[in-house]
C-alpha cells in the first residue's frame, strides 16, 4: 500500500494491520425525526458525506481489509444509559421516546440502524456502543487485538463528538489513527474544522487527516 500525503505529515498504511471504523452512520443522526434532529440540529448537513463514505468503504472492501461499523444506541430498558445522558438538555424527544423511526437511539429500532447506502455486508463487525467512544463498554478492543490491527482509519459522525472521542480512545491504546476528512461531518462546520485541527496539531497528537481519494489511492496502490 502507498504513502498517504496526510496532515500533518505523510503516513503509510501497513497491509493486514489496518481497519476502517465507520462511526454511527445511523438514521438517528442523519435522517429527520431521529436523535440528532431532537437535539435541534439540521441533519441534512450530514447526508452530504454518504457518497464519499461509500467510496472509502468500497476501497477497504476491495483491499480485503476489515470494515467495522458502530452504532450509538441503548438497551430497550435503558439500563446502559446513564441518567445524565438521559436527562440532559431540552431535546424534543428523549432517548427511548417513540419517534417516527421507532424509539429514539434504542437498539433494534429503525432509527438506530445504519443508513441503507452504507449498510454493513454480512460478516462485517457491527459494534453497538452506549457511549460516544467506541471502546467504552464494547468488545472493540478485543476484536481489534484478535485481528492484529495497529492502524485505524476513521469516518462517520459527528466529527467532534463520537469520532473524535473514539480516535482519542484509540490513540491512548496505541493505535495509529487517520481521519478521512470528507467522510466525516458535524452539525457545526466550525467544530469539524476545529476537531481536525486539534487531532493533527502538535505533530499528530491524536492522529493524521487525509481525504478519501488520498486514502483510497493508497489502498489501491
Ligand atoms: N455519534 C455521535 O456523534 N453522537 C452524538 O450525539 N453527536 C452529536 O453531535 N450530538
Amino acid at each position: 500500500m502507498g504513502i498517504i500525503k496526510a496532515r500533518p505529515f505523510d503516513v503509510t498504511l501497513v497491509p493486514d494491520k489496518t481497519a476502517l471504523v465507520v462511526i454511527d452512520m445511523q438514521r438517528d443522526f442523519i435522517e429527520p425525526g431521529g436523535f440528532g434532529a431532537t437535539l435541534g440540529n439540521d441533519v441534512t448537513l450530514l447526508q452530504a458525506i454518504i457518497p464519499a463514505t461509500a467510496r472509502l468503504i468500497d476501497g477497504f472492501r476491495r483491499a480485503g481489509l476489515p470494515v467495522i461499523h458502530t452504532r450509538e444506541c441503548h438497551a430497550p430498558d435503558l439500563s446502559d444509559c446513564p441518567p445524565a445522558k438521559l436527562t440532559r438538555g431540552k431535546p424534543s424527544l428523549r432517548i427511548g421516546d417513540p419517534g417516527p423511526m421507532g424509539r429514539i437511539l434504542i437498539a433494534g429500532e429503525a432509527g438506530a440502524d445504519i443508513v441503507a447506502a452504507l449498510y454493513p455486508l454480512p460478516g462485517e463487525t457491527v459494534i453497538d456502543k452506549p457511549g460516544k467512544g467506541a471502546f467504552y463498554a464494547t468488545p472493540l478492543g478485543d476484536i481489534l487485538k484478535a485481528k492484529g490491527i495497529a492502524q485505524l482509519v476513521f469516518a462517520g459522525v459527528t466529527t467532534e463528538v463520537c469520532v473524535q472521542t473514539t480516535m482519542r480512545e484509540a490513540n491512548d491504546r496505541g493505535y495509529e489513527c487517520l481521519l478521512a476528512t470528507d467522510a466525516t461531518e458535524s452539525y457545526f462546520p466550525d467544530f469539524k474544522k476545529a476537531a481536525i485541527d486539534m487531532i493533527t496539531a502538535q505533530g499528530a497528537i491524536v492522529g493524521w487527516a487525509a481525504t478519501v481519494d488520498e486514502i483510497v489511492e493508497a489502498l489501491d496502490a
